[in-house]
């Protein structure tokens, strides 16, 4: 018998896979051909929607068998995760040679409700365009003093660990592997890239525990990555060094490699951030970036297994008053120079950015650049720097702009992430899962944007608007997703400058916060004017580590667009943008409209009580009301900041304090 279908603990939303979407399953007779762990799952969950809704499902009938409305058929055992979908002669039928591909060929015809049994449709092929999608989790299995236990996560605890061990009832991780496989994620990494002390046991002595929760996400199809000390067999093994060099430190990996696969068979590899803000790596022992990734890649080679080695890899002690280093320039100055050089099961994971998941940010000049390396593209749904789950903010046209931009002019960044798309999960163990239920949005748009990156977000978004409240509250829904990035990025840092919050838990703003600090993020405002010379000509050079024509468009301020601008110049005030406008009165503009545009779309959410969910609806309202308050400081003091130091009134004479 399958396992049912996990059950959500007592007042746990049900996202996107409510009842209702799976009516139109529920109410037709379904057959499904095929055995295993992953077609259990694709039964359990027709069984369940025709046991409320009234219709049938048979196993594996033979031939003279009833007339089906919808056939799920398993025709080969390759693992492969596409799928087939055809509707002729009243019937629809989903083909696939690999498990996955038929639970996904499943959630395909729930996405489509009705029209999946409306019609005729020639057969269609479905494979995901990236082979990896993943979510990397951050989270801490001993509450840290300083992060908690989810560092920069602001969705409640951890859905995997508390009370220092992972949880005792997997219920919930299994609901939350339904929900991850309905929008084609199919890894994830269990614990944070930062690992402490309690956490780098994992590896080893408490692999135990991480077995427990691949195997609640398993029947999903999502396979479990594990974060680890690049100093493990030092602090595990008693080694006196953890020189990726050293052969007693290459047995050590092998060993632990071996007895991970003995309790996690299809165990997905490792997730590394070395030399990175204080985390153990190979400089350590002068050895390259590709010694360390090649280390954990030769251990977990014989069982298929992969190393994500993260490209964020920057000083974070730099002096303020130096001019030289350009935080941005990092991780294609690292990196670059060791393109062929990673073993073929090695991933170098590198942010979409050059900075760190700004409102916006130029795509990172390194993906492209490296074109005998396997890359994966690392975008954050957490919301660290942007609002935080308190604030309404959908980021799907930002990642699909990332996706969809050209590095050469030709080549899309979404066939250029060879090795997968990974997100910082932005859920936790929040009856919402997201904090904001909104910001489920994120999570679900990632997922389907991993699975086809050219895909049209606004697309996504209808998609998960109509699975999770239904075709109701749509068109106030779409208002308030819809533009919700680019409200953000006006009431907040303008003009791709960035980093303008609080220091520390980077909430709320704060102009001057990082100014003087080592984390090379600097704006560089004065009385003149306000940004970063990244040109080659007179600045850091960072620049010209682009392709063609970027190289070219990024290096004269006549040509960089309005929105990157104070990334790659220093302007003085009244510089005229593009849009006709002065640095600075776009600045006032911005924030004023910005402000608006959040009392607007609360007005919406508000107006959506009764037709919405009326928990959903009182946790919005009560984010709206921080969003709008936060949302009011930002545009006074960075509209108050500008004024003070450039002493130009606001063409409009609004309020300026
Ligand atoms: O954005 C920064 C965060 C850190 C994080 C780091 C990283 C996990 O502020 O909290 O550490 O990026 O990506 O490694």
């Amino acid at each position: 018998m399958p396992l049912p279908v996990p059950a959500l603990p007592e007042g746990v939303d049900p996202a996107w896979l409510p009842p209702d979407a799976f009516r139109a399953v529920g109410t037709r007779r379904t057959l499904i051909r095929g055995s295993g762990l992953l077609v259990d799952s694709a039964h359990a969950e027709v069984a369940e929607a025709c046991a409320r809704f009234g219709g049938r499902v048979v196993r594996d009938a033979g031939p003279g068998a009833p007339p089906y409305d919808l056939v799920l058929e398993l025709r080969g055992t390759d693992g492969t995760e596409a799928f087939t979908y055809v509707r002729e002669g009243g019937r629809t039928t989903v083909t696939a040679s690999g498990q996955a591909g038929l639970l996904y060929g499943l959630f395909h015809v729930v996405r489509l409700g009705e029209d999946a049994f409306t019609g005729e449709r020639p057969q269609e092929e479905h494979r995901p365009a990236l082979a990896l999608r993943m979510l990397d989790h951050w989270d801490n299995v001993a509450v840290h003093p300083v992060m908690g236990q989810v560092e920069r996560g602001y969705a409640g605890g951890s859905l995997f660990w508390q009370d220092g061990r992972a949880r005792g009832d997997l219920e919930r991780v299994r609901a939350y592997g339904r929900l991850l496989a309905a929008c084609g994620i199919n890894a994830v990494a269990v614990n944070n890239v930062n690992v402490h002390d309690t956490e780098a046991h994992l590896l080893t002595d408490r692999i135990g525990e991480v077995a427990a929760i691949a195997g609640a996400l398993r029947p999903y199809g999502i396979r479990t990555h594990l974060s680890v000390s690049f100093a493990a067999p030092m602090v595990l093994g008693g080694l006196p060094t953890a020189d990726p060099l050293d052969a007693s430190v290459r047995a050590w990996w092998a060993g632990a490699t071996a007895r991970v696969y003995e309790d996690i068979e299809d165990f997905g590899g490792y997730v590394v951030k070395a030399d990175s803000e204080g985390q153990p790596g190979p400089f350590a022992y002068g050895r390259s970036h590709a010694d360390g990734a090649n280390l954990l890649a030769a251990a977990l080679e014989p069982y298929g297994g992969t190393v994500h080695w993260r490209a964020f890899v920057y000083d974070h002690r730099q002096d303020w008053r130096d001019r030289t280093t350009d935080r941005a320039r990092a991780a294609y100055d690292h990196f670059v120079p060791l393109d062929g050089e990673f073993a073929s099961n090695a991933v170098l994971q590198v942010k979409h950015g050059p900075m760190d998941f700004q409102v916006r940010e130029p795509v990172s000049p390194l993906i492209g650049a490296m074109p005998r390396t396997r890359l994966a593209v690392e975008v954050q749904a957490s919301q660290e720097y942007t609002g935080q789950q308190r604030h309404v903010c959908w980021l799907g046209p930002m990642w699909s702009e990332v996706l969809r931009f050209r590095v050469d002019g030709e080549t899309e960044v979404g066939s250029l992430a060879r090795g997968g798309l990974v997100a910082v999960s932005n859920a936790g163990d929040d009856p919402f899962w997201t904090g904001h239920p909104l910001a489920q949005a994120n999570l679900y748009t990632f997922g389907r944007l991993a699975w086809r990156p050219d895909a049209d977000p606004d697309g996504v978004l209808d998609e998960w608007i109509r699975l999770t409240f239904g075709t109701g509250p749509a068109t106030g829904l779409r208002a308030v997703l819809d533009g919700s990035w680019r409200t953000y990025e006006k009431y907040t840092a303008p003009l791709g400058v960035g980093f303008m919050v609080q220091p520390g838990h980077h909430y709320g703003p704060s102009v001057d916060g990082y100014e003087y600090s080592p984390w090379g993020t600097y704006h560089f405002a004065d009385r003149d004017g306000v940004g970063v010379d990244r040109s080659a000509a007179t600045g850091t050079g960072f620049a010209a580590q682009y392709a063609k024509p970027w190289c070219e468009v990024y290096e004269s301020p006549d040509t960089c667009p309005d929105e990157q601008l104070l990334f790659f110049h220093h302007v003085s005030y009244d510089h005229v943008l593009h849009s006709g406008k002065t640095v600075i009165q776009h600045i006032y503009d911005t924030h004023f409209e910005g402000v608006e545009e959040v009392e607007e779309a609360r007005e919406v959410w508000v107006s959506l009580a009764g037709v919405i969910d009326p928990a959903r609806h009182a946790r919005g309202v009560e984010r709206y009301e921080e969003q709008l308050r936060s949302a009011r400081e930002w545009r006074d003091q960075i509209n108050s900041y500008f004024f003070r130091k450039s002493g130009v009134p606001d063409a409009q004479g609004r309020r300026i304090y």
